[in-house]
């Protein structure tokens, strides 16, 4: 293997900047570049942080910090160098341009993660966590990235993984006893095992709604009537001047979104226009985007102006959104907004000012508690990456054909092939089983130097 360079932080002007060099090469390499601040060779010891000067050819380029890490205790597995140095994009440049006259080559994007996974330093989906980790914005992303990084996912699978293939060794050592018509599983216990394990992989492939919301952030739709406040509302919430605000029914005609993260749980906010069935061909683009905002949710705010009655019309205009929408997986909260304008009731529930920001923060808190309790069914364990869901629809419905062949009595060897696909399906999650195409797809992801 070549050895590969590159820098690790963020592009630009910093205090200091990570140059990473991982291959065979690369103590030698570095060796070869730095000196003790007398002037003598420098020997890299492992695991060892040693300052030192570094030079092209006879120039002084900067002051480093070098790290050497032994193989195959390092990240990648190989000989990993890695030289902090001062963040000036001049220096960063000129220490590349040095190791690369060197014999060295730039990496690609997630090279290092790629030979990391390479030199089973982990597995495919904790090389995925790897990128989730870095994008991670919250607290619960953080979590979900780090509790798959650590493993625990991957024993999970690797469970289910075991669970399949003691199914296939039983059911092709029938096959191999075939001429005396042995059956050494019951085709009951059979089917009891294949519908466990495919309640196991269902309930799997449902937490990836949970997961990827977790992970990308909750969509909640503001929705409600024209003039009802829902801009006030997103205003307030993210507690900015997001979205235009004014007393015309009407003003919001397209979607408008914002992020924020309440009690380590992002949310992604979306003010939308007013529900009014109009002639006005741009307003009924924005009722039907506003229909869809509400179809994608997870909550819905159903904001209402609470200085005018709650009649029957109101009714009808939350039937616009529950006629339209699932509402199974969804939180409908109805909020009422305008307090503090004169009423006639105080109505149940959640009652707030927009404009007057009261009762806002009660509003986070009860959205939030009720995302949290979401995340934390599903026994811990969450579907968040879309590759692995896909993956795991196939193992799914592999097993659905399992389940339909014992069903009608097939033989073995017609259910093992299922069983047999199942196993390639869930083999691509941890990269037991990869493709180029699967790869590039994974590790692009990455930025250069990861
Ligand atoms: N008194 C009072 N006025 C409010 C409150 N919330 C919003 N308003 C006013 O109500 C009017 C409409 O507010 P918007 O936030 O633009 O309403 P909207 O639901 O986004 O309206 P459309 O975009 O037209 O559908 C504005 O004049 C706001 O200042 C509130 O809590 N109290
Ligand atoms: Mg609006």
């Amino acid at each position: 293997m070549d050895t590969i360079c590159a820098v690790s932080t963020p592009p630009g002007v910093g205090g200091v900047a990570l140059v990473r060099l991982s291959g065979g090469a690369a103590k030698e390499v570095a060796e070869k570049l730095l000196r003790t601040p007398h002037g003598k060779a420098v020997v890299l010891k492992d695991h060892k942080a040693q300052y030192a000067h570094l030079y092209d050819d006879r120039a002084f380029v900067d002051d480093v910090v070098a790290t050497f890490f032994a193989a195959p205790h390092s990240y990648t597995g190989e000989d990993v160098v890695e030289i902090s140095c001062h963040g000036s994009v001049y220096v960063q440049q000129r220490l590349l341009q040095v190791l690369i006259d060197n014999g060295t080559r730039l990496a690609e994007a997630g090279e290092f993660t790629l030979r990391a996974f390479m030199n089973r330093r982990l597995d495919l989906s904790q090389a995925e966590a790897v990128a989730d980790l870095i994008e991670s914005r919250s607290e619960t992303a953080h979590r979900l990235a780090v509790s798959q990084m650590r493993g625990g996912y991957a024993q999970e699978l690797e469970k289910l993984r075991q669970e399949l293939i003691d199914l296939a060794a039983l059911l092709e050592l029938e096959l191999d006893f075939s001429d005396e018509d042995l059956q050494f599983a019951s085709r009951e216990h059979l089917k009891d095992t294949v519908g466990a394990l495919s309640d196991k992989v269902a309930r799997l492939v449902a937490s990836f709604q949970t997961g990827n919301a977790l992970k990308e952030g909750i969509p909640v739709a503001i929705v409600g009537r024209p003039n009802a406040g829902k801009s006030s509302l997103l205003n307030a919430l993210v507690a900015e001047e997001r979205a235009i605000v004014s007393d015309i029914p009407g003003t919001t005609r397209d979607t408008v979104e914002e992020s924020m993260t309440i009690d380590g749980i992002r949310f992604r906010f979306i003010d939308t226009a007013g529900l009014r069935q109009s002639d006005d061909p741009i307003e009924s683009l924005g009722f039907d985007r506003a229909i869809k905002a509400a179809q994608q949710a997870r909550f819905i705010l159903f904001v209402r102006d609470m200085s005018v009655p709650f009649d029957e019309n109101a009714c009808e205009d939350i039937s616009y959104i529950t006629d339209r929408c699932d509402m199974k997986d969804k939180h409908l909260f109805i909020v009422h907004n305008k307090c503090d304008m004169p009423h006639n009731s105080t109505p149940q529930g959640i009652v707030i000012s927009a404009k007057q920001r009261t009762g806002i923060d009660e509003l986070k808190r009860d959205i939030a508690a009720v995302a949290r309790k979401e995340a934390g069914q599903n026994d811990g364990i969450l579907l968040t990456n879309s590759r692995h869901y896909e993956a795991m629809k196939h193992v799914l419905s592999a097993l659905g054909e399992v389940r339909k062949s014992l069903e009608v009595g097939l033989s073995s060897d017609l259910v093992v092939v299922d069983i047999r696909d199942a196993l390639y399906h869930l083999g691509t999650i941890t990269g037991k089983v990869t493709t180029d195409e699967v790869l590039s797809s994974v590790f692009s992801r990455f930025c250069i130097g990861k």
